[in-house]
């Protein structure tokens, strides 16, 4: 991921790449993304919109709890439903934010994605 970003600022130092620039790439979540409530729970804002889910990668402690708030911005039926990562499927209103509670895997990753499985987000245990 580091070196990615530094490949991205060459490219744009070399400014030969004018949409790289317009559209910088969405920053990933970090074990520190969130704020934990007093009962130790995660809350991650996730936005669902024209880029997909944002941030699409969630990084946690294994076995820690985490709230994921998904917001949908965009109109269309793409994202108007969101598959849990226990696969349940859930309605998301356009600029209504939706709480889904998820444990973070001992190990490896689950994923979330749009009812139509286009769009996907995972969140993946780590080491802290
Ligand atoms: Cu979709």
């Amino acid at each position: 991921m580091v070196r990615a970003v530094l490949a991205l600022s060459l490219v744009l130092v070399a400014g030969c790449n004018d949409k790289a620039k317009d559209a910088p790439k969405p920053k990933p979540a970090t074990l520190s993304t969130g704020t934990v409530g007093s009962d130790g729970v995660r809350t991650v804002a996730i936005e669902a919109g024209s880029d997909g889910f944002v941030p699409d990668r969630i990084p946690g402690k294994p076995g820690e709890k985490l709230n994921l708030k998904f917001t949908r911005t965009v109109e269309g039926e793409c994202l108007a439903e969101l598959k849990t990562p226990d696969g349940k499927l859930v309605a998301l209103p356009m600029g209504k934010p939706v709480d889904v509670a998820v444990t973070v895997p001992a190990n490896g990753e689950v994923k979330f994605a749009c009812g139509m499985d286009m769009f996907a987000g995972v969140v993946v245990a780590e080491k802290s």
